[in-house]
């Protein structure tokens, strides 16, 4: 005892103070079963004690009585299991999404809908029902997630991918799928892999909707971010053809240098927050693939990856990572893992979730990151230390902020080996 089994499968419960509401909650529901149970025996009872039969008229008018009295406990169950509901939302916190709401558009209740197994439970995953899942935080953002979910059954979708990152952003993710066909851009003019891997290719190769910078010249002199200064520029100016190549810093390291510590090992690999996928590129000369996740902030930074011939995956960092357990040899991350806003706890979740994915004796790469103060630093060096990790290399340096203050700031590069840890 003391839980309550709630339909979890669109993602959108949350639980707060579970074990003590959860009791209440079964109190509530052993009540609503007895008395049930009291009425169905009353109905039984009544009905069946009229077996000596005086008259049709007469038993007629009992058979009434009875269905009365039945409905009367139908309506009671179906009270009581309301006021369950209810009690659930507001004892447990836990929240489904209210498709009953006025303007809720109708292709998202119908994504929501639930479908019973055809079969009933199936025995091997147990699971009795079919569910469509979004993010829970899409309760918040309802409006813009109705208005994300408003457009012409089997058309073209509206342009309107930046409302969808925005909702993302958001924590409303997953979105839910939609019905129609997403804008095309004629990708003519790619190179032919791994060609394609260091080409830069033309504007209309990509659609800038959405975006301020039209053009690749327009994203040039822009620093997106401290991992994407000029990023986008493969080939003159920037120092993107260079990176993990040539260091301009003792906390630049090379990626020949960091594949050596991984025993020749090292096969598959996730790269965090990646920019314009250059470390992918550079991995792939060494027979790594490698993973970019990236979200499409100021740039087509999703569109870009694809057309080098290389995998972007599209996903906030507040999202558990889409792959099982111990899969990666190498997990590389720089200024992305930037996410606690002061909240230890959100740097542990992330922290963890990489560790989760990471296989034992895999490289986790942290990359030139930048300690804004001696407090973040000190924070993140404890973290990693509760996790164990071999040091292979640790390095605190300088380096000047190009992105933000420029001025020089303590950053902090590291190579770390997952333990195998008993148990
Ligand atoms: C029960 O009802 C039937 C049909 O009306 C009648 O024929 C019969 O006599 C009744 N039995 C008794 C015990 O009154
Ligand atoms: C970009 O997409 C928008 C709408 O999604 C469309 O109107 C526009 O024509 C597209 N641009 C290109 C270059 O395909
Ligand atoms: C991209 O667009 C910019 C500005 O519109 C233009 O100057 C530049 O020549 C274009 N580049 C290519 C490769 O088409
Ligand atoms: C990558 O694989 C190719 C084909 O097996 C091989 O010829 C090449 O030497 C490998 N490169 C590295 C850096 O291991
Ligand atoms: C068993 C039972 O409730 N029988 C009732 C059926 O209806 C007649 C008339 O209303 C009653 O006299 C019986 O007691």
């Amino acid at each position: 005892m003391g839980s309550v089994s709630l339909k979890i499968g669109d993602g959108t419960a949350r639980f707060k103070r579970a074990s003590l509401c959860s009791s209440a909650v079964n109190i509530l529901m052993i009540f609503c079963v007895i008395t049930t149970n009291l009425f169905a025996l009353y109905a039984f009872t009544s009905s069946s004690s009229s077996k000596n039969n005086t008259s049709n008229v007469i038993h007629n008018k009992n058979i009434s009585l009875v269905s009365e009295q039945v409905s009367l406990i139908l309506r009671e169950i179906d009270l009581s299991q309301k006021k369950l509901a209810q009690m659930e939302k507001q004892l447990l916190g836990y929240e489904r999404f209210d498709l009953s709401r006025p303007n809720i558009a109708n292709e998202l209740k119908i994504f929501l809908q639930r479908h019973q197994l055809p079969l009933g439970k199936d025995s091997r995953t147990g699971i009795t029902e079919m569910v469509s899942s979004v993010g829970h935080s899409c309760e918040k953002n309802s409006d813009l997630l109705s208005q994300f979910m408003s457009y012409k059954l089997s058309g073209t979708c509206p342009d309107d991918w930046s409302l969808a990152q925005k909702l993302i952003l958001r924590g409303c993710e997953p979105l839910p799928r939609r019905r129609c066909f997403s804008k095309t851009v004629s990708k003519l003019g790619f190179f032919p892999f791994p060609v394609s891997l260091w080409k830069p290719l033309g504007n209309n190769t990509f659609n800038w909707s959405g975006l301020n910078c039209k053009s690749f010249e327009c994203l040039k002199g822009k620093k997106l971010s401290r991992d994407c200064v000029n990023c986008f520029d493969l080939v003159s100016g920037g120092n993107e053809n260079q990176r993990f190549l040539k260091g301009k810093s003792k906390n630049d390291f090379l990626i020949d240098d960091v594949l050596g510590l991984g025993n020749g090992g090292i096969r598959v690999g996730f790269d965090i927050g990646g920019g314009s996928g250059s470390f992918a590129a550079r991995m792939f000369d060494r027979n790594v693939t490698v993973i970019t996740n990236t979200l499409n902030v100021d740039a087509p930074f999703s569109e870009f990856i694809a057309a080098r011939g290389l995998f972007p995956i599209y996903l906030s960092l507040d999202h558990r990572f889409p792959f099982y357990d111990n899969v990666f040899d190498l997990i590389h991350a720089s200024n992305a893992l930037d996410v606690g806003g002061g909240k230890v706890e959100k740097l542990e979740f992330l922290m963890f979730d990489i560790d989760r994915v990471l296989r034992a004796g895999g490289l986790f790469w942290l990359d030139n990151f930048f300690c804004d103060s001696e407090e973040k630093k000190q924070t993140l060096t404890r973290l990693i230390e509760r996790f164990g990790y071999k040091k292979l290399k640790w390095v605190v340096g300088e380096k000047v902020d190009s992105f933000g203050s420029g001025k020089p700031v303590v950053v902090l590069s590291a190579v770390l080996q997952k333990p195998v840890r008993p148990g």
